[in-house]
């Protein structure tokens, strides 16, 4: 067995030249960013430089094979492999953050885009603003040329750029998150504001942050994959990644210096991303969630287990009825109610074992675009949607800790701590629910102060803790 890509699949000849810098080379990006590019880049000037801000484990996976892996799409018919060549090199940021920012200063790079996930951003999920006591942002005003956060390191190559008289990159976001063009630029020019007013004037002048919207259903790979993947073609690829079929990406056309034509792979370039986004974000983000902690707590490892359990898809199926597509505007091309009934197909899939605890975690810094947003716009029409009142009451038996079983949940947040604090810190159900809204990074004061939604949140956690999860949602679905 030939331990990494085979010399034959190998990137080889010179690394071309670079035109994007990503932020972020985990699983969700080679499934998704590299395999757009891969399939236009052709010999355009796009190949990618992808930076990892924590760990060297991509870096030492893909580097030893040129950058090329392998991306196994799994489908409920069978599978198909390809080996994706776009990545020309991987830097790591801790061990030469200076090389990061070389890397991003330099004018061939048109494009700066990010998968750093929800708490990459070190906003605070209720606001969307810059959260200057994170510790990296701390870090980062105090060590401007070796920065820690992606904040950071925009803003550093920005400044070079500028001090250079280069023009700027674009700075793509693709994360899940609301706006996440905007809320990017905000947190950019945030931190820069606190460095410099000439470097945040011309950032708010001359540099595009275009919104996206982003989907594949992407499992964290397994050592079951890489094996699986072995037996099939002869060769152990350690940076291999499985997804599901279906891929969509939606983004507002607005770059500084061009962009590879990732339409000709089916990317929708459009004005606005607004009505997309909030249809995904709310559609399936928002039954992902749903699903990971009501699911969890139900003893489902994985998504497709959950939906196997009627209960739990038709608790989708009225989720997204009676509660989320109300609020939803109808995208350009999009037709909602064929939308959602493909998400439970795509849900459905048996050979993507997406697991309920991977998406159940960082719920604190998900909850506000995927459940909150939706419960408020109910709220604000006169309804009261108990189903996803239910789902946050499922986050907040959650970060208990405990499930239902006695067994110790192992819950991954970055305010993991503070939650498990306050839920301990209270005894009655009332008393756990109060402490946990009172978490502004998580609830704002209007929907903390909202009585239909605590009282609902408060009557769901009561059942959950009684009747466990899924006899819960069995009520959910009677009207009870
Ligand atoms: C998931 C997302 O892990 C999670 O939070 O809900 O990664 C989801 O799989 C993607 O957004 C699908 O496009």
């Amino acid at each position: 067995m030939e331990a990494g890509l085979p010399d034959r699949l190998k990137r080889t000849g010179d690394a071309p030249e670079v035109g994007i810098v990503h932020l972020g080379p985990g699983a969700f990006f080679r499934a998704f960013n590299a395999i757009y590019t891969d399939e236009v880049r052709g010999d355009a000037p796009w190949e990618i430089c992808a930076v990892s801000l924590k760990s060297p484990t991509a870096r030492d996976q893909l580097m030893p094979q040129g950058g090329a892996y392998t991306a196994v799409e799994l489908g409920p018919e069978g599978e198909v492999r390809r080996v994706i060549g776009s990545i020309a090199r991987v830097l790591v940021a801790p061990e030469d953050p200076a090389a990061v920012v070389d890397a991003m200063a330099d004018p061939a790079v048109k494009i700066v885009s990010l998968t750093i996930t929800e708490k990459g951003y070190c906003h605070n999920p209720s606001t969307g603003a810059l959260d200057p006591a994170h510790p990296d942002i701390v870090h980062d005003l105090e060590n401007l040329g070796a920065p820690r956060s992606a904040v950071g390191f925009i803003c550093a190559a920005l400044d070079r750029r500028r001090t250079q008289g280069e023009a700027p990159f674009t700075v793509l976001s693709c994360d899940n998150l609301p706006s996440n063009g905007v809320l990017a630029k905000g947190v950019v020019l945030d931190f820069a504001r606190r460095v410099s007013p000439e470097l945040a004037d011309w950032i708010a002048a001359e540099v595009p942050f275009p919104a996206t919207m982003v989907d594949r259903i992407t499992p964290a790979t397994t050592e079951a994959d890489v094996s699986r993947l072995a037996e099939a073609e002869g060769y152990e690829d350690p940076a291999m990644v499985v997804h599901e079929p279906f891929r969509q990406w939606v983004i507002e056309d607005r770059f500084a210096a061009g962009r590879p034509d990732w339409d000709k792979a089916g990317a929708q370039f459009v004005e606005s991303v607004e009505a997309h986004e909030l249809m995904k974000l709310r559609c399936l983000n928002g039954t992902h969630s749903t699903l990971a902690y009501l699911g969890y707590l139900a003893g489902h490892e994985t998504i497709s287990d959950a939906v196997a359990d009627p209960v739990f898809a038709a608790m989708c199926e009225r989720l997204w009825a009676e509660e989320i597509l109300p609020t939803v505007p109808q995208p350009e091309g999009e037709d909602l109610p064929a939308y959602a009934a493909a998400l439970l197909e795509r849900y459905r899939n048996p050979a993507i074992r997406h697991r309920t605890w991977q998406i159940a975690m960082d719920g604190s810094q998900k909850l506000p675009q995927r459940l909150l947003g939706t419960i408020r716009d109910n709220l604000q029409d006169g309804r009261v949607p108990t189903g996803l009142c239910l789902a946050v009451a499922g986050w907040m038996r959650y970060v208990g800790g405990v499930d239902e079983k006695g067994a110790t949940i192992d819950v991954r947040d970055p305010l993991a701590d503070r939650l498990k604090a306050a839920s301990d810190g209270a005894v009655t159900p009332e008393e756990k629910v109060a402490a946990l809204l009172a978490v502004r990074d998580v609830f704002d004061e209007g929907l903390a102060g909202n009585a239909a939604f605590r009282d609902a949140v408060t009557a769901a956690y009561v059942s959950l803790a009684g009747k466990g999860a899924r006899a819960s949602v069995a009520d959910y679905l009677d009207g009870k």
